[in-house]
């Protein structure tokens, strides 16, 4: 077989073969949307395969989180969404016998390589838009079900008529692994891998995968988030992405907008969801929304915006947050930003029960804390340097949220969309005990796709300040973070003015 991505097939191949030689594996991710569903892959592949494996989650895989790891008996450790990076220290660790690694990842390696690494960077594929840490772990799980025999599925099934059926039977999907196509999906997509509406690429050939596995299914739609689980005034009131005057941010003109059209707006007495209406009542609701964004002025670039193409998980009930992959990968951030990594875990591995209600609280808690967060900035106000704005949250605001916050708060008054914000906010106690016990402040910065345009490159500025403070840091060019010392907030506030001046010149 290929595989998925051709290009990657004989690398998964012999990473697959690799781990069938274990008598078992620790499973080792990354917490956030795209790890999580990264080890919910892996771990149900190494299990259809026969492999025994326990999971571990780390927020960083820093020095002391892979000694933790060599220190365990496990021989054979399988990395997914991250490893790459730690390629340096991990080499170490195989050099040394602790363990052999094989990494499923899609983040920029580290200057060394190892036998076993799956990675689409090393094959010319972009690890930022093309393949997610869960569509590598997907490459790895078709490889795997093909190498165990766990796929004996090569004739292709016959259809009731006689001639080859297009979609396969949910056992033929899971005997080879494509129905975790799935979850690759809600990974790429909470690594807001989508771009113009829409996944490219290797994650296209996933998504093909899942639709020809009865997965997925896709369409073009409204690109606006909250549509399973939304009322229909809430969704439209939330969704500033493109702001359309009257509607975004404005909830009587929501609502206003919407009794104009002369829709069932209510059925038994609740507010209906987008994903509850029939077609002609969605076409409905568009057309009026462009028709208000062209009479107010919307550039038309931005009104294209309002129109992409949706991933929706077929097996999953609708009007549920499972069943929009971006409303799932929202929901399981909100369980990796407060430690409860086994929460999302258990929900992607099917637990509709107690986890899914416990990660509903947990999405309900962190919105709560993200509204306190976004009042907070505005009230108190940020600093105008020349070129970035910033504010210090000290203990108010959690770090895991701090940098999600800053974005939000952009455009609120007096936080300004013409230069990235900087956020700080102090580790938690716990956090920096187990760094060595100094003090360190976590720095999340945000900027603007506009201000990318004009050569914003965070992952650089977070790099370079963070380092000359004594502190490390990285990330992408939209939005990056660092960890600095305390107290060295105010030279680093200095140094990232310089760079972000120096880039935007
Ligand atoms: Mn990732």
């Amino acid at each position: 077989m290929t595989g998925p991505v051709p290009e990657l097939a004989d690398r998964a191949v012999a990473c697959a073969n690799r781990l069938l030689e274990a008598d078992r594996v620790l499973l080792a991710s990354h917490i956030d949307a795209d790890g999580l569903t990264s080890a919910a892959i892996a771990a149900s592949a190494l299990e259809r395969a026969g492999l025994p494996f326990e999971t571990v989650f780390e927020k960083q895989l820093d020095e002391a989180a892979i000694e933790s790891i060599a220190a365990t008996e496990y021989e054979t450790v399988l990395f997914t969404d991250f490893g790459s990076g730690q390629l340096d220290i991990i080499g170490e660790c195989e050099d040394a016998g602790a363990f052999t690694p094989v990494i499923a990842d899609h983040h920029q390696p580290a200057e060394r390589d190892t036998e076993y690494h799956l990675n689409p960077l090393l094959f010319g594929i972009n690890g930022a838009s093309e393949l997610s840490g869960a569509g590598a772990s997907y490459v790895l799980a078709r490889a795997l079900a093909d190498v165990s025999g766990q796929a004996d599925a090569d004739d292709p099934p016959v259809a009731t008529d006689g001639g080859t059926a297009t979609a396969a039977t949910g056992t033929e999907a899971h005997a080879d692994n494509r129905d975790l196509a799935a979850l690759a999906i809600v990974g790429a997509v909470g690594d807001m891998q989508a771009s113009g509406g829409e996944l490219h690429g290797a994650n296209a050939e996933i998504v093909a995968e899942g639709v020809d596995a009865g997965v997925l299914e896709t369409g073009t739609d409204l690109a606006i988030y909250g549509k399973q689980t939304r009322p229909l005034p809430k969704l439209l009131e939330y969704a500033t992405d493109v702001g359309i005057p009257g509607i975004s941010n404005d909830e009587a003109g929501a609502l206003r907008f919407l009794e104009d059209l002369d829709l069932e707006l209510k059925r038994d007495g609740e507010w209906r969801r987008w994903a509850g209406l029939t077609n002609e009542e969605k076409q409905v609701v568009a057309s009026a929304l462009v028709k208000r964004a062209v009479s107010r002025g919307v550039p038309a670039g931005k009104i294209d915006q309002l129109v992409g193409t949706s991933y929706v998980l077929r097996t999953e009930p609708v009007g549920t947050e499972l069943r929009d992959a971006s409303e799932f990968s929202t929901l399981l951030n909100a369980t990796a930003r407060y430690e409860r990594a086994d929460v999302g875990l258990a929900v992607c591995l099917g637990d509709r029960g107690e986890a899914l209600e416990r990660a509903r609280s947990l999405l309900r808690n962190h919105r709560r804390n993200l509204s306190q967060g976004i009042d907070l900035v505005t009230q108190e106000g940020v600093t105008h340097e020349d070129h970035i704005q910033w504010f210090h949250a000290g203990d108010r605001i959690r770090e895991t949220i701090v940098g999600i916050v800053a974005g939000m708060a952009m455009g609120n008054a007096g936080v300004s969309r013409s230069k990235p914000i900087f956020a700080f906010a102090e580790k938690s106690a716990e956090e920096a005990s187990g760094s060595g016990g100094d003090a360190e402040v976590k720095v999340s910065a945000r900027g603007t796709h506009s201000l990318v345009r004009r050569g914003l490159d965070l992952s650089v500025v977070m790099g370079e300040a963070s380092r000359a403070v004594g502190g490390d840091g990285g990330g992408h060019d939209v939005a990056a973070g660092a960890t600095v010392p305390s107290g060295a907030e105010d030279e680093f506030v200095v140094r990232a003015d310089e760079i972000v001046g120096e880039q935007l010149s």
